[in-house]
């Protein structure tokens, strides 16, 4: 390897005075941009055909209407979609400029700054202790030093046993970062590490090995017996002086706040070698204050490292995404740290990637094309969303400040200086009282916002409409590693969260549609929309995937004859936009079934996730905000590894699924048992005007499959439970009957 100094004899210093990052353009723009072209023109052709329908004296049947609209609304939102698409844009970084600046002069290492890393965690049950503290454990052992490197867990729970956990990881953190760093491991999650790692025998690598995966299955043992017995024995209590703050503890909704170092800047490796500071923290919480949920947690947060570390930039991951690389944080600063480029971003935001997908994904877990496409094309119009986790931020900004105030270049110098400022005259458990924040700007200017369930994408989309930019940087190593949905109900009460949460922006102050309008880059805004319109483009979709069928059951024809000219640009949206899909997907790494699978979760999330959102927002009822399950019993994961979908727990969302699903197959039967009982020439010509009805319903019913053997043929516990089957049933039938009567 050549060093810094090497270079700097042969007289190669240019190397290490380059930028920090580079940013590149998608390969084959041009070629996307003439096809988006033809689209557009088939879309506008078919806009053209509805309206000459409805017009009298042809005046169509009065679902034309319908159609119209579910088109118009298809056509407006498919060029919304484009904005991703345009202008995709891929980041390089320069990290070993990074680390030769700061060879060569001392000064740059004391100028990089304090990295905060915040981790969250709300239930000890669903997210379990020992998952959080190798997460921990992970972002501990970043390639970094460690007196800049604070991490700081806020534990929702207020469990004790998390809090044990903590105490423990800090112990074995003693030998675990030497160990890291003694032998470059990767990656730096313990679970993971030695879930996958063999050491060749009769190596000092192999005694250290074996060494400290001891350590690790004592401490495992420890944190799960503990964990076990739903308590912390007197024994281990008395061991530690932190465990004192729960004496008068009575609920996690009720408690008063706790705040612990437990390492700090004494604190030492086995080798002598500083540790990164670590501090547990429990906000106070009252029956009688809202707390805000994640949103909350970050700001207590924001300030209580205020006062310990106060790091300019900020990292946070949730509790179940470990870092699975040690050099995220010096990618991270490339972009902050670039002289040239780097003064005006505000966040860098890593892409969120599972090690729980199955190879065909058959949740649509792997959210492939919102990483591979979707956050390059924002990142080419002005950056990507904030999406909660895997994101660094400048305090600063998170703090509020807008680009005007700050817009100069970053002394980081003096950001550092800022540290410990209030130490002495604020306790900090003042800091994270249920009072703190009444009357203050906290949640509304300062810090993350409140009152949405995507605190998250409304505080990213604050900060742009400030003046500043993001970065989208997607490593070729995942960065993030996290645990994704593995079950079809967990998957569609994700996706009403974020739908719900995402339609509450559009009719927020900060929407988009009016707020955004001017301050932040078109394309960007229509990205934002994109999103923010997620739960209103239910109505459409379940308009289009029954209407088309029953009308079929019916005989009535809403498109044109195969012969006829206006037939054209709808074969062509139907073959063109579907083989588009298909072949993005590929290009993203997914597999074929893959492809399929995602798109029979498109429909469900639209037609059941996004209508409950859609009415959850009209009617205004509460903002109740369940947690993804983290763990999932044998029998399930089993099922899991084999690609069967998990319907199990009755729900309206699966209802409705079941229900749409149901009246597709009724009305293939009743169209199929039509079909062959006619004539040839019947035949011919019933083809001839029902054609499309004939696709969209047999894509439905081939796409519900997986659904039909959950229903009527498997006998797991993972299948549709009879009260659903009943239901939907019921429903189906009637929806059936009163389309008839029409
Ligand atoms: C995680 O990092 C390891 C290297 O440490 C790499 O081999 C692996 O592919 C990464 N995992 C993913 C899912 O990218
Ligand atoms: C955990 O509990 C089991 C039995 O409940 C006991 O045998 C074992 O020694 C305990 N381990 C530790 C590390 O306390
Ligand atoms: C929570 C969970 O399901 N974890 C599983 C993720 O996948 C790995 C490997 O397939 C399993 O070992 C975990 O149990």
């Amino acid at each position: 390897m050549t060093t810094f100094l090497d270079l700097y004899k042969e007289g190669k210093m240019d190397v290490v005075n380059g930028p920090l990052f580079e940013t590149e353009g998608g390969k084959g723009r041009k070629i996307y941009r003439a096809f988006a072209a033809t689209v557009l023109v088939s879309v506008a052709w078919i806009w053209v055909y509805r309206a000459t329908q409805l017009l009298p004296p042809a005046s169509g049947s009065r679902f034309m209407i319908g159609m119209f609209a579910a088109e118009l609304w298809f056509g407006l939102y498919w060029m919304l979609t484009q904005s991703v698409r345009w202008n995709p844009t891929h980041r390089r970084t320069f990290k070993q400029r990074l680390t030769q600046r700061s060879i060569r002069t001392l000064k740059f290492e004391n100028e990089l700054p304090g990295v905060d890393v915040f981790v969250c965690t709300a239930d000890p049950v669903i997210e379990p202790p020992m998952m959080v503290i190798s997460t921990v454990l992970s972002v501990m052992a970043y390639d970094y030093p460690p007196e800049k490197l604070s991490v700081y867990l806020s534990d929702d729970g207020g469990s004790e046993l998390t809090f044990y956990a903590l105490t423990q990881a800090a112990i074995f953190s003693e030998h675990w970062l030497p160990y890291c760093r003694n032998y470059k491991i990767e990656p730096r999650s313990p679970i993971a590490y030695f879930q996958s790692e063999s050491i060749p025998s009769h190596t000092k690598h192999h005694q250290d090995f074996v060494a400290v995966q001891r350590l690790f299955e004592d401490m495992t043992n420890r944190v799960e017996n503990v964990t076990k017995m739903g308590s912390v024995p007197e024994e281990l209590r008395r061991q530690q002086k932190g465990f004192k703050e729960w004496d008068s503890f009575t609920s996690p909704r009720d408690h008063a706040a706790i705040v612990h170092i437990l390492l700090d800047n004494d604190s030492q490796d086995t080798e002598g070698h500083s540790l990164p500071k670590l501090v547990y923290m429990a906000r106070e919480k009252k029956t009688e204050h809202f707390h805000n949920f994640k949103a909350g947690a970050m700001n207590a947060l924001i300030r209580v490292s205020s006062v310990i570390s106060n790091g300019p930039i900020i990292l946070n991951v949730d509790c179940d995404m470990y870092s699975n690389s040690s050099d995220t944080i010096r990618d991270a600063l490339c972009f902050f740290m670039d002289e040239e480029k780097g003064h005006d971003i505000a966040f860098v935001q890593f892409p969120q990637c599972f090690e729980n997908i199955t190879k065909n994904e058959v949740y649509g877990g792997s959210l492939r094309v919102l990483r591979e496409v979707d956050f390059h094309g924002l990142d080419g119009v002005g950056g990507p969303l904030y999406v909660g986790t895997g994101c660094f931020h400048r305090r600063a900004i998170l703090l509020g400040k807008s680009f005007n105030e700050l817009g100069s270049k970053t002394n980081w110098k003096s950001e550092n200086d800022n540290n410990h400022r209030d130490r002495e005259t604020e306790s900090i458990a003042s800091l994270v009282s249920c009072t703190f924040e009444s009357d203050t700007e906290w949640g509304k200017e300062i810090g993350l916002k409140y009152g949405c369930p995507v605190e998250d994408v409304i505080t990213g989309l604050s900060i742009h409409c400030r003046g500043w930019k993001s970065v989208f940087y997607n490593p070729k190593r995942n960065a993030f590693l996290g645990v994704s949905a593995t079950s079809l109900d967990q998957t569609l009460v994700q996706h009403k969260r974020w739908s719900e949460g995402d339609l509450m922006i559009l009719i927020s102050k900060y929407s988009p549609a009016w707020y955004g309008l001017g301050r932040v880059h078109p394309g960007l805004l229509m990205g934002y929309l994109m999103y923010c319109l997620w739960a209103t483009s239910s109505l459409p979709t379940i308009y289009y995937s029954i209407v088309p069928s029953l009308c079929l059951l019916n005989d009535v024809p809403l498109f044109p004859q195969v012969s006829s000219i206006w037939f054209l640009p709808y074969a062509y949206v139907i073959v063109s936009i579907t083989a588009y899909s298909y072949l993005e997907f590929l290009q993203c790494g997914g597999t074929t079934r893959g492809w399929w699978n995602d798109r029979r979760i498109w429909l469900y999330k639209r037609t059941s996730s996004y209508l409950f959102a859609l009415l959850d927002t009209i009617l205004g009822s509460d903002l109740s905000f369940v947690i993804s399950s983290k763990v999932s019993d044998t029998d399930i994961h089993e099922r899991y590894e084999k690609e069967m979908m998990e319907f199990g727990v009755s729900s309206p969302l699966s209802t409705m699924v079941a229900t749409l699903s149901m009246v597709n197959l009724v009305c293939f039967f009743g169209f199929a048992i039509k079909f062959v009982l006619m004539d040839t020439r019947t035949q011919k010509v019933y083809y001839q005007t029902m054609a499309i009805h004939i696709v969209l319903c047999i894509a439905s019913v081939l796409l519900n499959v997986p659904l039909y053997l959950g229903l009527f043929v498997r006998q797991d516990k993972g299948k549709i439970p009879s009260s659903v089957t009943i239901k939907s049933a019921s429903l189906a039938f009637f929806i059936c009957t009163i389309f008839a009567l029409l």
